[in-house]
């Protein structure tokens, strides 16, 4: 039972007590908030806060004291090669690096007084059953198809390389330090094999070589009409800003799907993510192989609320009830608008989708953007060494 700290009609506000879990209730507006998943592979920056958090807690304030039922979630994105890469050069392992960087995380944000609900991690089991699940869904629902591909391995580590764990040179300007998806002399994006003469980033004295993998790929081509169909819908009832997907006039202004989406890969050959599902007879070749961190990081929203409660379903699962409030900078709105809300398309269940985005521009510092790998920002534990206090001190004395 909600705990009535105001009596006055109309002012009442319910405040759940302590320990009570937040339930949206039929009939009434139920908010449902996230922040966009901070990588778990550094501290975090002000970009973060700024671009997704703060935003995020003003708005959960302002819900709550509405009296609406409100859930604020959100926690580390903790899979992936981000995490790979970094655990080798901080001579850990993935899951101690990723231990050690969520306990940063949740105490910068205690320092900034960010009020979530709930602040989990990805790297939870039942992160990795639900989105298993999903993933067996798309399949049972005809919308994963195998497709190998060329890729980078390296004979001395016996593994397929990611991108960001192999480098040569530019085939376009022939800069010496082009990276597998990038190069940063002339910004052109790159498939790792059309690098001349590639190094493996473990040691470059490593034999690199080409061979081919399987990998699933999601028919995102197939589910456009209704990607489409939806993203209109959302954006008109929940007032998208018009930035992003689609413009003032109402017109799909997103290149890609523009051009018209195409198969992606959902499988990596890495090993610190979720294990992709196989049967017994493991026809596809999956075995050993995990989800890709893009396809597993959205559902990281509904695995936390489902470490929050067992009653996550409710909030999930309720299109008409609860309305879903989504905060991130502009780099993860094609996930949030196209990637994900495809992804529950496709796996069938009536899926409470995207309501209203919330995006921020990139913040600027010293002339470009805040980069974590550059060392360029303002990080969270270097603002709490300042000691400027997060909330203005009360000058009232009692
Ligand atoms: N971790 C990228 C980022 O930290 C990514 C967001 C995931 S949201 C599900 O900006
Ligand atoms: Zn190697």
């Amino acid at each position: 039972m909600a705990q009535k700290i105001r009596e006055a009609e109309g002012l009442l506000r319910s405040v759940p007590n302590h320990g009570e879990q937040i339930l949206p209730r039929d009939g009434e507006k139920n908010v449902l908030i996230t922040s966009a998943l901070p990588y778990c592979n550094n501290v975090p920056h002000l970009g973060n806060i700024i671009g997704s958090t703060l935003s995020a807690d003003v708005f959960a304030r302002y819900n709550r004291t509405r009296n609406r039922r409100t859930l604020y979630i959100c926690g580390t994105d903790e899979y992936g090669t981000a995490s790979e890469t970094q655990a080798i050069k901080e001579k850990i392992t993935p899951r101690q690096l990723c231990n050690k960087y969520h306990s940063l995380h949740v105490e910068t944000y205690k320092w900034f007084d960010i009020g979530f609900d709930y602040f989990g991690r990805t790297s939870t089991p039942l992160h990795t059953e639900i989105s298993q699940e999903i993933y067996r869904n798309l399949g049972k629902n005809g919308y994963l198809e195998r497709q190998t591909k060329e890729q980078t391995y390296c004979e001395d580590c016996s593994k397929f390389l990611a991108d960001r764990f192999v480098e040569g040179t530019c085939p376009h300007c022939g800069a010496d330090d082009a990276r597998g998806d990038q190069c940063d002399s002339c910004s052109r994006t790159l498939d790792a094999i059309d690098l001349i003469n590639p190094r493996c980033l473990i040691d470059k004295h490593h034999k690199v070589v080409t061979k081919e993998s399987a990998h699933m790929y999601f028919r995102l081509d197939e589910i456009q009409p209704r990607t489409e169909e939806f993203v209109r819908r959302s954006w008109k009832e929940g007032h998208w800003s018009p930035n992003s997907v689609i413009n003032a006039e109402g017109e799909l202004i997103d290149a890609r799907l523009k051009q018209g989406l195409r198969p992606s890969p959902v499988t990596r050959d890495l090993t610190w993510g979720v294990p992709v599902p196989v049967d017994e007879d493991d026809k596809d070749g999956m075995r050993g192989k995990v989800l890709y961190v893009w396809f597993e990081a959205c559902i990281g929203y509904v695995s936390i609320t489902a470490n929050y409660s067992t009653e996550w379903k409710r909030w999930w699962f309720d299109h008409k009830n609860v309305k879903l409030y989504q905060f991130m900078g502009k780099d993860n709105v094609y996930f949030h608008t196209i990637f994900f809300p495809s992804v529950q398309i496709g796996d069938g269940r009536p899926w409470t989708m995207l309501h209203h985005i919330n995006t921020t521009e990139f913040l600027n510092y010293e002339g470009g953007k805040f980069s974590k790998s550059k060392n360029r920002g303002v990080f969270g534990p270097a603002a709490r060494e300042t000691e400027v206090p997060v909330l203005p001190r009360t000058t009232m004395s009692c």
